[in-house]
């Protein structure tokens, strides 16, 4: 049997934890190299050899080719699979969320988490357009989940687990999902589906 794919990943990334619960839920083996941001562990010259990005999380395939990249590495570990629709324009939909995750999400959520509970920064100290541009992320989550059980499809998919990775933890970030129910409980079906322990990934877990 040949070598699995090795993933460079730090636990307490939502980035990272995205291929770990993919790669999980699809039964997929994994050699897991854990890289530790805060030590600047990705800055070393070996890990920039891997990703010059000096990011994780990162994928080295079998055959040596390199992915970086959250929502591509995810993408390629499930294409074909439950967890992407069969419907090409559904496809296209996901994609639209998990591009939205990137841009106009995870850069005020996880960043503010990441300053927060990490740095621990006070929050006269952090940005304060973070907390609103989140909030403002938060919203358009609760009108898109008022009808619906999963971001996109009937069931689970990426769009869901790439955008629960840091809406699960927001609360660390200073984000109350009280203020937002739907939500709420669409953390808690995602979390089923995936099997996430609740203090997975948490900072304080
Ligand atoms: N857009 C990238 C973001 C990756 C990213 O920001 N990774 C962080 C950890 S969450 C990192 O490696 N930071 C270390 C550094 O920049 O040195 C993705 O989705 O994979």
């Amino acid at each position: 049997m040949s070598d699995p794919v090795r993933i460079y990943g730090d636990q307490k990334s939502g980035n990272c934890l995205k291929v770990k619960w993919t790669a999980d839920h699809l039964g997929l083996a994994y050699d897991w190299q854990n890289v530790d941001v805060l030590k600047g562990e990705t800055r070393t010259e070996d890990f920039l050899a891997i990703n010059p990005a000096g990011q994780v999380p990162c994928l080295v395939r079998q055959d040596g080719r390199i992915l970086a990249q959250s929502n591509a590495i995810i993408f390629h570990l499930a294409e074909g699979t439950a967890l992407v629709p069969e419907d090409r324009f559904d496809v296209a939909k996901m994609l639209e969320w998990m591009f939205w995750e990137q841009y106009s999400h995870e850069p005020f959520i996880a960043v503010r988490r990441f300053q927060k509970a990490y740095q621990g920064l006070a929050d006269e100290d952090i940005d304060s357009d973070l907390l609103a541009k989140g909030r403002r992320a938060l919203g358009v989550m609760e009108m898109r989940l008022l009808s619906r059980d999963f971001i996109v499809a009937e069931t689970l998919t990426l769009a869901d687990i790439s955008l629960v990775a840091y809406t699960r933890v927001a609360d660390e970030g200073g984000f109350d999902l009280a203020d937002f129910s739907n939500v709420k409980a669409w953390v808690n079906r995602v979390e089923d589906a995936l099997a996430i322990a609740p203090g997975e990934g948490r900072f304080s877990g």
